[in-house]
């Protein structure tokens, strides 16, 4: 089956509901039933047939949260056409890299962050997607006959080797995701859901797009979470339902008692992912909004694998058992399964998994051992009662306010600048963030910090800018010639 199909439980089954509150460009709140939806996007979906995208085109989307967002991601399942998000604090060398790899046929965004993309860029203006899906031609509903093994999304997920890999993400992918939420988190369409977290990766998308469309559910949209508008929101909208990653419930702490207490009691259920969720964080959480935040794991890659218990223990520090039809190994570095409460590798399988990398057969390859168990590169642990805690990484992550970053892609940055001859980039402990990037350099001037910060700024993301530019005399590196990062200074950035 196709996602669309599911959607239809919504869009036609529920079409003349509320479906969706967002602000419009006037700032006034705009409502859409399910059937405007699903009418605003055969509209688009029409503009992108007489433009020439046919099944199997790629549609790079670089918005923040709006709705031609929306209208866009089901013009393209409709069509079949595989939709490329992109993060919007992405900066010219990820979008360089994305662009070239992904080969889109065209770049939806705004005018002003054109710029941002390479040269010979196709564009289409967002404002043209707006004023298609609101005054477009209308006629039969479109739909094409479409396998649920069709990709979706190519999803771009930073890689160790310093260039992001695109995840292609299929229908089954997402439908399988959105019915094991639906299911084990017992959304409805009772729920009114606040959507906060971008639609440019998974968590936003996969988790809050398609359990709402396929749940039908009320989504009050927001361009990004901001902890200012929080209390007014929350108190407007009454959410019941809120996805979030611990940052957002770092900065949620910092709300006052009285709001806290008028907020709490109308959730059903608070969600956090996409990092580590500090045990304090929960607890203080807990006793502030009166909920314990269920955490959950997941990766673009893979969707979700591992969750908290919606009835039972959600225990803190914990992500839970895993998923409906989601299989869960851990093994050491032979490949032989470990024991309980043993750290190894955390191997999944299931329907929730992508299909591969994008035009990386060698990447798609490595990522996977025999018999199709995906590699995350987590290390975990499984209690005697089934419970999966997660213990670190394989590899060199850093997250950072729920976005991933890799030390290569900056470190190879900072060792193209003037004077630098070696540099190493780690994550920092910061409380609200998580983790911030710092960077150790040896260089052969004096190290002019402004200008390492502007390049960096220039080329990528403004979360991947180190918050600190360290001048060392070496790096410490071990016999193979491993820098061994817990040997560097500690600084306070
Ligand atoms: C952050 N910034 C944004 C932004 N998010 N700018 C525009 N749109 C957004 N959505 C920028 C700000 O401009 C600022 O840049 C800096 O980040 C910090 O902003 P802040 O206002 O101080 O935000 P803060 O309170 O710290 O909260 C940040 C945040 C953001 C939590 C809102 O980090 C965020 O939206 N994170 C969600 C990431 C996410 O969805 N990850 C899912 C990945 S999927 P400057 O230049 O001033 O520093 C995945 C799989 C899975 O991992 O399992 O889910």
């Amino acid at each position: 089956m196709q996602l669309t199909d599911l959607f239809n439980l919504s869009l036609v089954g529920r079409s003349a509901v509320t479906a969706l509150e967002y602000d419009d460009a006037e700032g006034r709140i705009a409502s859409l039933t399910f059937g405007e939806i699903d009418q605003r996007s055969d509209r688009v979906a029409r503009l992108l047939d007489a433009q020439g995208f046919v099944r199997g085109d790629r549609l790079a989307i670089f918005l923040a949260n709006r709705v031609e967002f929306i209208d866009l991601l089901l013009a393209c399942l409709k069509l079949g056409v595989i939709i490329v998000p992109i993060n919007i604090l992405y900066r010219e060398r990820e979008i360089a890299h994305i662009v070239s790899d992904a080969e889109p046929k065209a770049v939806v965004s705004t005018q002003e962050s054109r710029s941002w993309f390479p040269d010979g860029t196709e564009f289409i203006d967002v404002e043209e997607i707006r004023v298609a899906a609101e005054r477009g031609l209308d006629g039969p509903s479109v739909r094409l006959a479409l396998d649920g093994d069709t990709p979706a999304a190519i999803v771009y997920t930073s890689g160790t080797t310093g260039r992001a890999k695109g995840a292609v993400l299929t229908h089954n992918n997402f439908a399988s995701n959105a019915i094991n939420l639906l299911t084990c988190w017992r959304i409805t369409r009772e729920d009114r859901y606040l959507a906060v977290l971008p639609l440019f990766h998974v968590h936003g998308l996969g988790n809050g797009l398609m359990t709402w469309l396929i749940g039908g559910t009320l989504m009050r949209l927001v361009e990004r979470f901001d902890i200012r508008r929080a209390p007014q929101l929350c108190e407007e909208f009454q959410p019941t339902l809120f996805f979030g990653v611990p940052t957002v419930y770092v900065r949620m702490l910092e709300m006052s008692d009285e709001v806290a207490c008028r907020i709490g009691p109308r959730v059903r259920l608070f969600v956090s992912g996409s990092a580590p969720l500090p045990a304090q964080v929960l607890t203080a959480f807990r006793e502030k909004f009166g909920h314990t935040i269920l955490e959950r794991y997941g990766m673009s890659e893979t969707l979700m694998n591992i969750s908290n218990p919606y009835e039972g223990e959600r225990r803190p520090g914990s992500v839970g058992y895993p998923l409906p039809g989601v299989s869960v190994r851990i093994v050491d570095g032979s490949g032989s399964d470990v024991g309980d409460e043993t750290v190894g590798e955390l191997l999944v399988r299931g329907p929730n998994l992508f299909s591969g990398y994008w035009r990386r057969a060698d990447a798609t390859a490595e990522a996977f051992l025999p018999g199709g168990w995906f590699r995350t590169g987590d290390l975990a642990e499984r209690s005697a009662d089934g419970y999966y805690t997660l213990r670190g990484r394989r590899t060199d992550l850093i997250i950072s306010g729920g976005f991933n970053i890799y030390p290569r892609e900056i470190e190879d940055l900072l060792l193209e600048q003037p004077g630098v001859l070696d540099a190493v980039v780690c994550g920092h402990p910061d409380e609200r963030r998580g983790e911030v990037p710092v960077a150790y350099l040896v260089t052969d001037r004096p190290i002019d910090a402004t200008s390492l910060e502007d390049s960096c700024r220039q080329a990528l993301a403004s979360f991947k800018v180190p918050r600190a530019f360290i001048r060392v005399e070496a790096l410490p590196r071990n016999a193979m010639g491993k820098v061994q990062k817990n040997l560097l200074p500690t600084i306070q950035p």
